[in-house]
């Protein structure tokens, strides 16, 4: 495959599309050709039929440290705000279609926290460090921070953190469902997720779009929208070759040869 400067992008596993950001002098800070290679090497896997799930990650000591805080330091409002900087964060997650797991070991610091919550799953290790730190540096957070931390932990604890730039450590960022699971070791949290990426991987990948879909809605809808939402969608699926594939196996005692129709 293609080669970049700042990631390693593999198939670790049929219908697996792994990430690892590599920047490690600088722990994976988010400086702008990083992003445009993450964002090129997801668009290459949500265009690619083979791969139905895909896993991003960092190293051990650093999801990420953040956005580039050296390269930020001397934009202006103008510059900032005349070329909508972050904005091309925005298209990270917007076009993609395919099941993101983020997986976190170290820290998650900023635009790393804001990455990691662009996933659609999240793991983390015992040792991760989730933090807003922005306004130690006289700002914001810029990519999303406020509303999906808000969303994930509740108005009061991501006030805290976001006011206080105070981390928010494993155990609490699985205490408060910000990840799904926290594991014991980084090696066993990238596992972890390559193996859930696996077993989404094994499902007709109509219905696995259409899951995130619903799901997704349920970030924007009221609930009375929502489940009308989710009711079309899941009326729309008896039009798919996999829901009868689906149900008839089940019916048969069989198992199901997916077609992705
Ligand atoms: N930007 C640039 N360089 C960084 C960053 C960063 N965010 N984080 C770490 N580095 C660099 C350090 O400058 C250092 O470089 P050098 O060796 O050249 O001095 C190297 O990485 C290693 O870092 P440390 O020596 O500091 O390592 P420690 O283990 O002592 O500390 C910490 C680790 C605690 C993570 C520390 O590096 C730190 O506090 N980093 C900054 C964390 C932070 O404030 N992040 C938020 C940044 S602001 C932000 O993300 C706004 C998001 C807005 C949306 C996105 C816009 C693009």
């Amino acid at each position: 495959g293609k080669s970049y400067e700042y990631l390693n992008v593999s198939t670790p596993r049929p219908g697996v599309g792994f990430i690892q950001l590599n920047r490690p002098k600088a722990l994976n800070a988010l400086c702008t050709p990083l992003i445009l290679e993450l964002n090129s090497a997801l668009r290459a896997f949500q265009s690619d039929n083979a791969i139905s799930a895909i896993v991003l990650t960092g190293s051990e000591k650093a999801f990420a440290a953040g956005a580039d805080i050296k390269e930020m330091k001397d934009l202006t409002f103008a510059n900032a705000y005349g070329a909508d900087f972050i904005e091309s964060w925005s298209d990270l997650v917007s076009f993609l279609k395919k099941p993101l797991i983020t997986a976190v070991n170290g820290y998650a610091l900023g635009g790393g926290c804001e990455l990691a919550m662009m996933g659609d799953i999240l793991y983390c290790s015992s040792g991760a460090v989730f933090g807003q730190p922005e306004i130690k540096l006289g700002v914001v957070p810029g990519a999303g921070g406020s509303q999906r931390l808000t969303k994930a932990i509740g108005k009061s604890r991501a006030m805290e953190a976001i006011l206080t730039g105070d981390n928010i450590s494993a155990k609490q960022a699985g205490e408060w469902g910000l990840v799904a699971k926290v594991f014991d070791s980084p090696q066993e949290c990238v596992d972890g997720a390559v193996k859930t990426a696996e077993k989404i991987a094994g499902y007709s990948q109509i219905a696995v779009k259409a899951a995130k879909e619903v799901v997704n809605k349920s970030q924007d809808l009221g609930i009375r929208e929502g489940v009308e939402f989710e009711r079309r969608v899941f009326h729309g699926l008896f039009g798919s070759k996999d829901q009868k594939i689906g149900m008839g196996a089940f019916a048969a005692k069989q198992k199901p040869e997916w077609t992705n129709e």
